[in-house]
């Protein structure tokens, strides 16, 4: 009877000592943000690149512009930018704003090729996800240092 007790004792601390490095192995340091913006860029480069080839090309570009022109008015007014821009609202605002150069308070598709050469930083007529992540993280920030950092 103490044997088997002991026995069992002695699994349960066998059992136990062999749990406890495992757990302690585990990293114990907080996981950072589930998605950065860098990679949400990176996730919305790979999604507007409609054929997968690994670019955006000015058609793919302008494809995403006309399905954002959601009353086909030829233009992409704020509202439309919403659907398809940054999440948070105010942001979305204020990139909305940078985009729209001559601030009409519409982006016209006319305006689109000019946009895709602004990401197009080595002049090869597409845009890599490095040009993409690079140029919406630099629009990003400065909108953000506008918005400030208290607000989202
Ligand atoms: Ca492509
Ligand atoms: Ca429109
Ligand atoms: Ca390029």
């Amino acid at each position: 009877m103490w044997t088997s007790l002991c026995l069992v004792a002695g699994l349960l601390l066998c059992v136990g000592a062999a749990k406890q490095p495992s757990t302690t192995t585990k990293p114990t340091k907080p996981t950072p943000t589930p998605l950065s913006q860098e990679n949400f860029y990176r996730i919305l480069f790979r999604r507007e690149d409609w054929n997968g080839d690994g670019v955006q090309s000015l058609s793919e570009f302008e494809r995403l512009w006309r399905q954002a022109d959601l009353n086909g008015d030829g233009s992409v007014n704020l509202t439309e930018y919403t659907s398809i821009g940054p999440s948070s609202k105010v942001l979305a605002i204020e990139v909305y704003k940078y985009l729209d150069h001559d601030h009409n308070g519409v982006i016209s598709l006319q305006e689109v090729p000019r946009m895709f050469t602004a990401f197009d930083t080595n002049y090869d007529g597409s845009i890599s996800e490095q040009e993409f992540v690079r140029e919406k993280m630099r629009i990003y920030n400065l909108v953000k240092k506008e918005i400030g950092p208290d607000k989202k």
